[in-house]
This record gives structure tokens, sequence and C-alpha cells, in this order.
């Protein structure tokens, strides 16, 4: 079978990118390209932005309800095509089957939940300090929004950007990471089935190095949505936070999970291993440190380390295999960097710790379950991202120590306690600086109904998912309507008679 070959979808048209170059989309799990996509550049930028500008009036005066009718056709069709979605997004990407099956899942969720507010979108009626004047607020579409999105999850974050900037009235440039374009040309393809009108949703392919400066300055964008690294983040946030462009920044984390001595611990053990090592770490809530009280640390490490050395690693669509790959040789490397890191501050490598050299995983882009242990916590294991199957194991002797060494990171995504202390239990979710918080639960597996996001460096203060992304997608208007038929002065009048 031939390579397939992915395009740009600006105007309602599938199209190469001026240059015609291209680059290769990859399975990390064997090293193969899997298909090519067309390279981009400012020029395509540029069309798929003035594409965009030309379907924003009409798609702004579209009635919400009919925009969101669109949504639930999308997300019909995004059911049926599950299995098939699923596969290739493991393919893609390398993360086991049943995770890429929650991943769509993800994305239908959202859909649905999105498609809803074509008939909510509430604002505030409210009395007004006048007589004879009505005053309400409602809200209105930025614009253009440029949606730059992580190859993580490369089905469900498109889709919590895509849906709510369209439900809201915008229309949308859609740049995926270079490393799932197949799964953005799937959503958009739904997107087109679903009857969306030409231009309101344009896909550019290519490195973000090569075009996103240039995306995210361009004066047709109104805002932009960003999920990915810090340091992208802020760069972003730079750049087009200068021109004055709404920025909403999703990106790092450092999580841990804290385990009582009052915990019940194999319970702990299974959300451990679940959030360390699912999506073999790359996830932006992965729980990449452990604060095990002292009383019950020796158990939680030897029993982590034990589950660790059992995984294995294999191709995500191989029922047999617990972990896949990382993304790409790069984020290998990566990942295999902090080992000698790890090393050299005192931690000790107590599980894992290598790239597999032989056989078939050779061939991919694979890191060992890793488990260190004796780590501080300023550490770099304990402070950076790695963003891969590596998990830092730290002892705390109390509560109040176990949230000082929760808190001591610039990240604030996610965090878990286990503990059967109610008293504990809710010291932890007044106190931890953190947007998402689990009691008995790992610190993976957020649901789209709540809003999404961090504190602190993990991002700029927006949240998405829930009902918190009505409020990244669109500007508040207040407004005031007198009909009294004569000059009443705000604040000043109010003490007059009321009017017959
Ligand atoms: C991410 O890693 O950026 O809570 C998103 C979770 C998933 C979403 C993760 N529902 O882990």
């Amino acid at each position: 079978m031939a390579t397939p070959h992915l395009k740009n979808y600006i105007d309602g048209r599938w199209v190469e990118s001026a240059s015609g170059a291209a680059f290769d989309d990859l399975d990390p799990a064997t090293g193969e390209v899997i298909a090519t996509a067309t390279r981009s550049g400012p020029a395509d930028i540029d069309k798929a932005i003035e594409a965009a500008r030309r379907a924003a009036e009409a798609w702004r005066l579209t009635p919400a309800p009919k925009r969101g009718e669109i949504l639930y056709r999308a997300g019909e069709i995004m059911i049926q095509r599950k299995d098939d979605l699923a596969k290739e997004m493991t393919r893609e990407m390398g993360k086991v089957l049943a995770e890429a099956r929650g991943d769509v899942q993800e994305g239908i969720d959202m859909v649905y939940y999105t498609a809803g507010e074509g008939r909510r979108q509430f604002g505030d009626v409210v009395p007004a300090e006048l007589p004879n004047k009505w005053a309400m607020s409602m809200r209105h579409p930025l614009g253009v929004v440029a949606a730059i999105t992580p190859w993580n999850f490369p089905f469900a974050i498109p889709t919590w950007k895509v849906m709510p900037a369209l439900v809201l009235g915008n229309t949308v440039v859609f740049k995926p990471a270079s490393y799932t374009p197949m799964l953005a040309v799937r959503l958009v393809e739904i997107m087109d089935e679903a009857g969306l009108p030409k231009g309101v949703l344009n896909l550019v392919l290519g490195p973000g190095g090569e075009i996103g400066d240039h995306l995210v300055t361009h004066p047709g964008v109104d805002l932009v949505s960003f999920t990915g690294s810090s340091d992208a983040g802020a760069h972003i946030s730079e750049i087009a936070g200068r021109l004055l462009k709404r920025v909403s920044c999703e990106l790092g984390g450092k999580n841990a999970i804290v385990v009582m001595d009052d915990a019940n611990v194999d319970l702990a053990i299974d959300g451990i291993v679940w959030s360390a090592f699912g999506t073999s770490g790359q996830r932006c809530t992965a729980a990449s440190r452990v604060i095990a009280h002292r009383g019950v640390a020796d158990e939680v490490i030897e029993k982590v380390v034990g589950r660790a050395k059992k995984m294995r690693m294999g191709h995500g669509l191989e029922a047999t295999t617990d972990l896949g790959p990382v993304v790409s040789k790069a984020a290998q490397e990566k990942v295999a960097s902090y080992i000698p890191i790890a090393e050299k501050e005192g931690a000790t490598v107590a599980a894992g710790g290598k790239i597999p050299r032989d056989g078939a995983l050779a061939k991919g882009f694979f890191h060992e379950p890793t488990v260190l242990t004796d780590v501080k916590p300023n550490m770099r294991v304990a402070q950076e991202e790695i963003f891969g199957p590596v998990t830092a194991i730290i002892e705390s002797a109390s509560i109040d120590e176990a949230i000082r060494i929760l808190n001591s990171t610039k990240y604030g995504l996610s965090c878990s306690i286990y503990t059967q202390n109610i008293n504990n239990a809710f010291r932890f979710m007044r106190d931890a600086e953190c947007g998402l918080v689990y009691v008995n639960a790992g610190t993976i597996g957020a649901e789209i109904q709540l809003p999404f996001g961090g504190m602190k460096s993990t991002g700029n203060g927006h949240r998405e998912a829930g009902r918190a992304a009505l409020d990244v997608y669109s500007e508040w208007k207040s407004i005031y309507i007198d009909y009294s038929g004569r000059l009443q002065r705000a604040q000043m009048d109010t003490t007059e008679k009321p009017a017959s």
C-alpha cells in the first residue's frame, strides 16, 4: 500500500503547501514512515487565516443552536469511527490501544458537552439601578482562533480548543503537533462531513518551529490557544501578548501523588503505576513524583519497583503491551539524559533507567519504566518535567511536609493524596497549589465537564473544558437599554423619586 500523503485544509479544500515540501509521520514503536505530510510555510498560514477571516462574519451570524447541531453530527461520526481513530492514533504516537480509545472518547465527550452550549451560552440579566432601564450581558466571539495542539492527546486536546471556539462563533486555524498530522486530518475530515461551512476550520501542517511565530503574531489572529511546553508557552505569550492578542496557555506539570501512612497502600500503588506510566508518562498530568510518608515509604518503593520491572514494553496495538514507546527519538534521548543527572545528584535508579537495545524494541523509541529513589525535593529530577516513564519517590515525615514538597515546584497542574484520614484529605484539598486535586485516585483522568488547567507556571490563568472554556473563546459584552425616554445618569440620578 502506498504511503498516505496528508494535506492542509484551507477554505474547504485539501491543498498542498506552497513549497510542496513534506515531512515524515513515523510510528514511534517501529520507526517506520506511516505517512508523509505537507510542510507549510508562512504563505500557507496567510491563506488559512485569510480563509478564516472571510468565513468569520457568516459563522458569527449563524444561530448558535445550528452551530451546535454540526457538533452533534460530528460526535455521531466520531462514535462510528472510534476504533479506526484509536488504531491510527496508536500507530502515530505510540500510546497503547485502550488509552487511544480513551483519547477518542474524551474528544467525543467534549464534542457533545460543547454542542449543548449551542443552546445555552448563558449571559446575565440583572436589575438596573435606574427606572425603566434594562441591563444584561452576552457573549461575543473573538474572531479567528489559532489552535496549536500537542501530540500526546492528538484527538482530545484539539476538540478542547476547536469545539468551544466554533460553538461560540469563532473561526479557527488549527496547527497540530508535527508528530500527529494524521489524527488532525481525521478530525478535520469529520468536521467537514458534519457540515461545517468552508473556511470555518482550516488546518495547516508543519513544525511549530518553522511556522508558529508567523501564526501567533499574524494580525488576522485574535486568540492563540496553545498546549505544550512552558518554554514555548512563555515565548508565545511574549510575542503574541505584545500585540495584545488573547493568549491561553496550558503548559507543563510536575505532578505528585502523596501517600500518607494511613493510606490503603495497594490502592495507592495502582494509582501510582497508572499515573506515572500511562501514556508512557507523556501526560501533562503524569505522576512524575511520589511523596511517600516514611511510615510506608519502604513498602511503596518495593511495590512500585516490582510493578515497574514487570511492565512489558511493545507496540501499543499488541494486547500484551503495558508500555508503548515515547513519541520520538528526541523524546527518548531527553528522557535518557535525566538518568545520569539523577545519579549525579545522589538519586538511585531502583527500576529501569535504560533504553532497550535488542530485538524489535531497538527499532522504536522505547525507554524502560523508571523509578528513582533517594530523591530530594530540590533535585532536578524532582523539579523538571521529564515527560516520559520516569517517577521520583521522595520521603516525607508529615502532611505538612508533604504539602510543602508538593508545592515546591514552579508547576501546579495535578496532584493526589492517598489517605483514609478525612483531616489530611481536607488539608490537602485546601492547600494544594494545583488546578486538579484527587483524593484516593491518581493524578490522571480528568473529565471534560470540569475546568482543566493549572496554577503557577502551568498556565496563564485560563482553563480548558467545562464552562470555564467559554470564557477563553468569547468576550463579554454588557448591554444597557434605557427605555425611560430621558437622560438618566448612572450613579447620580439614582436617588431621585422613581418615574411614574
Ligand atoms: C494532557 O496530558 O495534556 O486527565 C491532558 C488526564 C486526561 C487529559 C490529559 N484526561 O490525564
